[in-house]
C-alpha cells in the first residue's frame, strides 16, 4: 500500500511510494532519483549492476516530473534527504512527463511570474509555492474557527447585483438577460441587511470584483474578502475583533506550518495586540513630514504616504477618525463632530489590509449621506428599506485575504497569494 514519503523513515523496511521525479542524477554505475510528494523528498538509489532489467528500463524512461511508483527496501544513509533511501525492487512509470518542461520545478532556473502563472500546476509543485497555499488554507481555517467560536453565522450572498456598493466606480458589467447587472464589489449591503434580519453576527469569505484598471503588485480584479458585520457593536468592538482575527491567523500558521515557513526562508513573528491606533490627522502629519508630494487633510493616502507612515509605525496599526468626506456613505459620523466618522483602516507597514466602520443605522441620515456623495437613493431602494423596519446599530469590516497572506509571508507580488490571479491582462488559466 502506498505510504506518504514523509512516513518513510530509516526504520521502514519495505515500502511502496508514488511521487514525482524531482531530480535525476546518473553517475554511470549509480543513479539517484529524488522522488517528491506533498509531504517531502525521498532518494531512490539504483545500483545498475544489481538492479533488475525491468527496473533499469523503467528508470531510463522516467523523465523529470513523471509520476512513478517504486517498491523496495529502505536503508538508512546519512547522505540522502531524511537520512534514508529506497532501493527499488519494482519501478513503474505511471505518467511520463514530456520534455522539456515549461518550468523548472526544482527551481534551478528562475522563472518570470508570467511563466509561473501560465504553468501554475507545475509552479505549485514547488515546495515554496505549495507552502504559500498550505499557509493560506491554515489562515482561512483559523479565521473560521474563531468566528464559529464567537458565535458567528456563515452567510453566502449573491455576486450578481444590480447596483454598485462602494460608490459607482470600478464595476464589471455583466450580460444578464434583459437587465443591467454587475459583479459585486463587496457584500457590504447584504451583510448590513442581515443585521436587519436579526442574525447579529455574520461572516462571509468570498470573491469580490473590482474593475481596477491599473496593474499593480497589490491589486487584483478578483480578490477574496473576509467580511464581518456585528449588531449592537461599535467601531471599537469590531477593531478588537479584527485584532483577534489577525493574531489568531499568525499564531495558527506559526504552530501548523513550520515547514512551509522554512521553505519560504522568511522571519516569522506573531504580531502583538493591541495594535497602535493613530488618527487620520496624525497619519497626515507623519506623511507630510516625510514625502515629497503635497498632502493635506482631506486627501486620500497615496501609496507613498502609506509607505512613509508604515515605515514610521513599523508594525500593524489602525488609522481612525477619518474625514466623513472620503469614506463611504454608510460610515457613521461622530455625534459631536460629523466632519469625521467612525471608520478605520487596519494597516500593515506595507499596505492597507482592511477597512471598516460603525455604520449609520438611521434611515434618514443614511439617505442624507447617500445624497451628499452625489448618489441617488432610488438605486439603493432594496438596501434602504430594511432601515425603515427596525435596524439595530451595527459595525463591521472587510479584510483582504490575499493582502493578509502577502504581508504575512513578505511576498513581493499579490499574485503569489492567489492560485489563479485575475488582472488586467490575465483571464487564464
Ligand atoms: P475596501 O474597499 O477598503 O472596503 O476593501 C476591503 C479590503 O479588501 C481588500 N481589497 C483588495 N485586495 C486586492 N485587490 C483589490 N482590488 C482589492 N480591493 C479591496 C483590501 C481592502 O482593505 N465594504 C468595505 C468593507 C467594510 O466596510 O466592511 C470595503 O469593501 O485588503
Amino acid at each position: 500500500m502506498r505510504v506518504p514519503i514523509s512516513a518513510v523513515t530509516p526504520e521502514t523496511t519495505e515500502a511502496e511510494v508514488i511521487g514525482w521525479v524531482h531530480e535525476v542524477r546518473d553517475l554511470g554505475g549509480l543513479a539517484f532519483y529524488i522522488l517528491r510528494d506533498r509531504t517531502g523528498f525521498l532518494q531512490a538509489t539504483i545500483v545498475k549492476k544489481k538492479a533488475s532489467e525491468s527496473v533499469l528500463l523503467a528508470a531510463k524512461d522516467a523523465s523529470r516530473e513523471s509520476v512513478v511508483r517504486i517498491t523496495g527496501v529502505v536503508k538508512a544513509t546519512e547522505k540522502a534527504p531524511g537520512g534514508r533511501e529506497i532501493i527499488p525492487e519494482t519501478f513503474e512509470v505511471i505518467a511520463r512527463a514530456e520534455t522539456p518542461l515549461p518550468l523548472d520545478v526544482a527551481e534551478k532556473v528562475p522563472a518570470e511570474i508570467d511563466t509561473r502563472l501560465d504553468n501554475r500546476f507545475l509552479d505549485a509543485r514547488r515546495p515554496r509555492v505549495a507552502g504559500i497555499f498550505q499557509i493560506r488554507s491554515a489562515v482561512q481555517h483559523a479565521i473560521t474557527d474563531l468566528f464559529f467560536q464567537e458565535g458567528f453565522i456563515n452567510i453566502t450572498t449573491s455576486k450578481i447585483v444590480a447596483a454598485a456598493t462602494e460608490g459607482g466606480t470600478e464595476l464589471f458589467p455583466l450580460a444578464y438577460f434583459e437587465k443591467e447587472a454587475f459583479l459585486n464589489q463587496s457584500p457590504q449591503l447584504y451583510k448590513q441587511m442581515m443585521m436587519a434580519a436579526g442574525f447579529e453576527k455574520v461572516f462571509e469569505i468570498a470573491p469580490i470584483f473590482r474593475a481596477e484598471e491599473h496593474n499593480t503588485t497589490r491589486h487584483l480584479n478578483e480578490a477574496t474578502s473576509i467580511d464581518v458585520e456585528v449588531s449592537f457593536a461599535d467601531h471599537e468592538d469590531v477593531m478588537d475583533l479584527l485584532e483577534r482575527v489577525v493574531v489568531s491567523c499568525y499564531t495558527r500558521v506559526a504552530e501548523e506550518c513550520p515547514t512551509a515557513i522554512e521553505a519560504l526562508g522568511i522571519d516569522f513573528a506573531v504580531p502583538k495586540a493591541p495594535f497602535p491606533r493613530i488618527t487620520y490627522a496624525e497619519a497626515i502629519d507623519i506623511a507630510a513630514l516625510s514625502i515629497e508630494e503635497d498632502i493635506a487633510y482631506g486627501d486620500d493616502l497615496s501609496t507613498a504616504a502609506e509607505k512613509a507612515i508604515g515605515d514610521e509605525m513599523g508594525e500593524h496599526y489602525f488609522i481612525t477618525d477619518w474625514p466623513t468626506s472620503i469614506k463611504p456613505y454608510y460610515a457613521m459620523p461622530f455625534e459631536d463632530d460629523p466632519s469625521i466618522c467612525k471608520a478605520f483602516d487596519l494597516m500593515h507597514p506595507r499596505m492597507e489590509l482592511s477597512s471598516g466602520a460603525q455604520r449609520i443605522h438611521q434611515h434618514d441620515l443614511l439617505v442624507e449621506q447617500i445624497e451628499a456623495k452625489g448618489l441617488s437613493p432610488d438605486s439603493f431602494e432594496f438596501y434602504l428599506k430594511p432601515f425603515k423596519y427596525g435596524m439595530p446599530p451595527h459595525a463591521g469590516w472587510g479584510l483582504g485575504m490575499e493582502r493578509l497572506v502577502m504581508t504575512m509571508l513578505d511576498l513581493p507580488n499579490i499574485r503569489e497569494a492567489v492560485l489563479f490571479p485575475r488582472d488586467r491582462h490575465r483571464v487564464t488559466p
